[in-house]
Order: structure tokens, then sequence, then C-alpha cells
């Protein structure tokens, strides 16, 4: 439209039932121009000019569903017109705020007019309806209309550095400063924002500069150097030993100066984390699983306690550990098939290996009170305790456990021949269960609670029903929170799936996995316990 056209545009008074009248502007006017013209012919609307305040009369179109689409003073009206044929105003509106917004990256800001009672889900509205008048490239402006896609609003905090203004702020809140808006792909939602990390091979001394997302976890970087692998010139042998997996890439800090050691990066450390930009990057052996020999080693005759809610794996766990020994099919623990309590007596495994002995005592879930109420959870407390230290009462009444709906079996263990004293504690979680079972807390409190603090591991189960690592990884965060245990501690497990489930498992397959995780378990129980011997002396 050339600006000198002449056009009309119909107004009507918002808060009159009479018809729209005819105002003639040439296009290149302004919704302001509009503004001063109202007030002019006031009379037309029944009106006088004293009635019509050009700082607050607010002038709108109406979208289809009837919702009101407030204009700039600042817009064209040729704009204006080609979307929309009629205009109302009205002399009384609530309190309205100029807001100067600016895309991230552009200069300068433009001047949106929004009542102050609206919030920051309305201002985004807003700018996405006067998005055209913000300059934006066409590629810009592309990906902003993609479906998915969305605008985020950013308060500058200064040296380039943003944060994202919450959902609930009140445009009244913002009034005082620049607000900026960022583009937000589907995909950054999910992944955060591109990064970039220099990635040095400790063998080629090559440096790649690796694009990466913020969310993004270490694992993945090294899914992607493998991708990349030809880039760091590495030895044939190394590359080799990359693809038959008896090395593997493990990613450190670059060292200091001075040569400290560093550690390596956790594999589920978010990459926008890392302070380092530079990661160093090893090919090293890859820690094997133990030899039935190593794990003889560690065998001191422990007890290993299994607490979980009904259900969530603990004697499949048990099951699948037994049958990662080499050789071993069968199931040595009864499981259920269903919703149905499977296991119905505190059941002690004892695992040999050569002539040394280690315990698993499967404690089953239907047989303990699991109320929220406070005399259930103060039952379920002593009954975890009485487990873990072995010792039980002995006065306990026989009907003390028919209230709380316990089975004898739970009764025969605690006052016949038991197990006597647990040297580490396993929680067994399953992992699509919505949260964390009071048993979980409250077995994870009582082992910590004694003497130096039994182990305490947790094992989730059913990750097979997880969707992706990143959830995977969100439950062993919930559940490290939840139950206090060291994320370390914790394993994602299928006791169903015997193929790579998670990336967790570092690229071995399950039994080496678990007799991965059996190591752990083995090695910090036999510390525990040579340890209270010591003590005992
Ligand atoms: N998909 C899937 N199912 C599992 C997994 N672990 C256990 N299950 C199933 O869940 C059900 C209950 O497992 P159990 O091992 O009997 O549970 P439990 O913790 O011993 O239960 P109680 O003995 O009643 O306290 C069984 O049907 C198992 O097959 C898993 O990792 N993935
Ligand atoms: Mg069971």
């Amino acid at each position: 439209m050339s600006t000198g056209e002449s056009i009309t545009v119909m107004v009507k008074y918002a808060r009159a039932k009479g018809n729209a009248l005819p105002f003639k502007f040439s296009a290149s006017e302004t919704v302001f121009d509009l503004a001063k013209a109202i007030k002019s012919n006031a009379d037309d609307f029944g009106l006088e000019g004293k009635d019509i305040k050009i700082n607050t009369v607010d002038i709108f179109t109406r979208s289809e569903d009837g919702s009101k689409l407030c204009l700039n003073f600042g817009n064209e009206l040729g704009a204006v017109k080609a979307k929309n044929s009629e205009v109302e105003f009205d002399n009384n509106p609530s309190e309205y705020i100029e807001l100067p917004v600016k895309y991230i990256h552009s200069v300068n800001p433009i001047k949106l007019r929004i009542e102050s009672s609206k919030d920051v889900i309305d201002l985004v509205k807003i700018i996405l309806e006067n998005i055209e008048n913000f300059r934006l490239s066409e590629e810009i402006m592309e990906k902003i209309k993609t479906p998915g896609n969305e605008i985020r609003l950013l308060r500058s905090t200064g040296n380039e550095e943003y944060q994202p203004i919450s959902h609930q702020t009140r445009v009244a809140q913002m009034a005082t400063e620049i607000i900026e808006f960022e583009l937000v792909t589907s995909d950054m939602k999910d992944r955060g924002k591109p990064i970039e990390l220099s990635v040095t091979s400790t063998e080629s001394s090559e440096t790649v500069l690796l694009e990466c997302r913020e969310n993004d976890m270490v694992h993945n970087m090294v899914a992607l150097i493998k991708e990349k692998i030809d880039k760091f010139k590495l030895s044939s042998e190394s590359k080799d030993a990359l693809a038959d997996r008896s090395k593997q890439i493990i990613l450190s800090p670059v060292p200091s100066k001075k040569g400290a050691y560093v550690g390596v990066f956790d594999a589920f450390q978010k990459l926008g984390e890392l302070k380092e930009k530079n990661i160093q990057l090893r090919i090293v052996d890859r820690k094997k699983p133990p030899s039935i020999e190593e794990l003889a080693e560690l065998c001191v005759d422990q007890k290993i306690a299994f607490f979980g809610a009904v259900g969530h794996g603990k004697s499949s766990t048990i099951n699948t550990v037994a049958r990662a020994f080499p050789g071993v099919q069968d199931s040595i623990a009864e499981t259920s098939g269903g919703e149905a309590a499977g296991t119905h007596v505190v059941s002690p495994h004892t695992f040999t290996i050569g002539n040394k002995t280690f315990h698993f005592i499967d404690v089953p879930g239907g047989a303990l009170p699991m109320g929220e109420t406070t005399a259930n959870k103060e039952k379920l407390r002593k009954i975890i305790s009485w487990i873990v230290d072995g010792k039980f009462p002995e006065d306990l009444p026989t009907n003390y456990w028919d209230e709380s709906n316990t089975v004898e079996g739970l009764f025969k263990y605690i006052t016949g021949k038991n197990m006597g004293k647990v040297d580490a504690v396993v929680i067994v979680h399953r992992g699509y269960a919505p949260e964390v079972e009071v048993i979980t807390r409250i077995a994870s409190d009582v082992a910590m609670a004694r003497g130096r603090g039994i182990p305490v591991f947790g094992i989730i189960t059913n990750i097979d029903k997880l969707k992706d690592d990143a959830e995977i990884q969100d439950k062993i965060e919930y559940l490290s929170l939840a139950a206090n245990i060291d994320e370390g501690s914790i394993y994602p497990l299928s006791n169903i799936q015997e193929g790579p489930t998670s990336s967790q498992l570092g690229g071995r397959d399950r039994d080496e996995y678990v007799l991965c995780m059996l190591r752990s378990i083995l090695s910090r129980s036999k510390r525990y316990k040579l340890k209270q011997h010591v003590k005992l002396k």
C-alpha cells in the first residue's frame, strides 16, 4: 500500500449501541492520529472532547472470538486497515502501560501498549500479534511462526546475561525495564541453547570444536565424539579398540599446568553446567566386570537387605543378579505375576562363591505396614530397625502383627533364627512409580542413622518402561533427593530387558552391568562390616 493512499476506517464507541462511523485518513497516518480524530469528533459519538483523553483512550479491534486486540499508537493505519475494517475505542479503559520490548539481537526496542494488570502470557500474545513491527529477518519470522516454537521473555541483568521472566509476572512489575524476547525452538526447549566445547585428545593432541546443547549430558558428548572420531586423528589401534568396546572414551577437565589429577566428568552432568569449555579426551581400558575370583574376594558373609514397596521388583532384581553369574540360569526368589504381593516371607538367599558367601535378604513389601499415618510410619520404622539391627524385642506380643495385617513370614523371620545385623541396604524403587513410597524414605533413614551409616544403594527398576535416558536420569535425581541416596549409588535396571536399556549401562550388557553393581555393593558392605568389627573389639 502506498503511503499517500487514502483509506476509510470504521470507528465505533465500545460503550454505545450505535453503528461504526467512517473516518478518512491517509494510509501512513497512525493510530495516534486516529485517537486525535476521535477526540475532535467526540460529539459524533455522543461524547464531549474532554471525555476522551489521548493518553488513556483504548483503541482496539476485535478478534473473531470477541477478545480485544489493543492497537499501538505508533502503528500505521494502513497496516491496521489491511487486517481489519472496524476499530473500537473506549474512553474509560483500564490503566495502560507502554512497554519497550525488543528482540534479543535487535538494537532498538518498540513500544507496546498493554493493560498493567496483564501478565507475561498476555504480553507474549501481544508481541506475536505485533511481530511484524519488530523488523525481524525472514528466517527468524519463519521460525517464530513454526508451530511448537515459541518466544520467551527475558530481562537483561547486564553483561549480556539474561534471566527469564516468570509467567506470573504482571506487566505493572516490568514497567521500568526493557523487555527482551528470544526465540525458543521446540528442539531448544528440550536440549537447551547451542554451546560449543573444545575437546582435546591426549593421544593425538588434536583439538576439535564441537557444537552441542546446554542440556545435553556428558554421555551425549561421548556419543558425538564417537560420531566425529575421525577428526581426532587417533591411531587405528585406538579406533579398533573403541569399535570392539575393549576401550572406552573418558572425558575430564584439562588438568592445570601443575598436572593435578582432576577427576572424570560424571556421565549425567549437563554440558551447560561444566565450568570448563575445554575438555580432555582419553581412551582407556573399559572398566571390566569383576571376575568370579574378584567377587569371591569381596565376600565376607555380609547381609544385604532389600526393601521396597509391593511389586517394585526386589525379588526380580535378586534373580537378575543371580542369573548374571556365569552359567546360572535359575531364579532363586519368587516374584509376583502382577499387582499381588509376590514374596510372603522374609527370604534370605545365600550366594556361595567358592567357599565364600554373601546373603541377600528379600523383605516382602506386603509384610510391612504401608499406610501414611503417623502410627503406621512409627511401626514401620520400628520393624525396619529390628530387621537392620537383626535384633527383636523378646517380649513382642504374638498379636503385634495382626493389626497391621502383616504376614506370618515376617514374624517367623523375626522370632526365629534371623540373619543378624545387616551390612548394606538396597532400596528398590519402580521407575514409573509416581512418587517415592514411605518405606523407601524410612529404610534409608534407618540405615543412615546406624553407626557410621550403613551403606545405602538404590535400584530403579522397570527402566524399560521409561521413555529415554533423560527420564531415567530424572528418576535417579528424584530418588536421590527423596531418599537421600548418593546418585552414584543408584542403579537403573531392567529386570525384563537384557539388552542395553540406558546409556547408564555404559555399553556393557546387563550381566556385566549387574556384576559391576554387585562389586560396588559387596565392596562397600565389606568395608562397612569390617569397620564395625574393628569397632566392636
Ligand atoms: N517391565 C518390567 N517389569 C518388572 C521389572 N522388575 C520387576 N518387574 C515385574 O514386576 C512384578 C513384581 O516384581 P517382584 O520382583 O515380584 O516385586 P517385589 O518387589 O519382590 O514385590 P513383593 O515381593 O510383593 O514385595 C513382576 O511381575 C515382575 O515381572 C522391570 O525391570 N521391568
Ligand atoms: Mg518379592
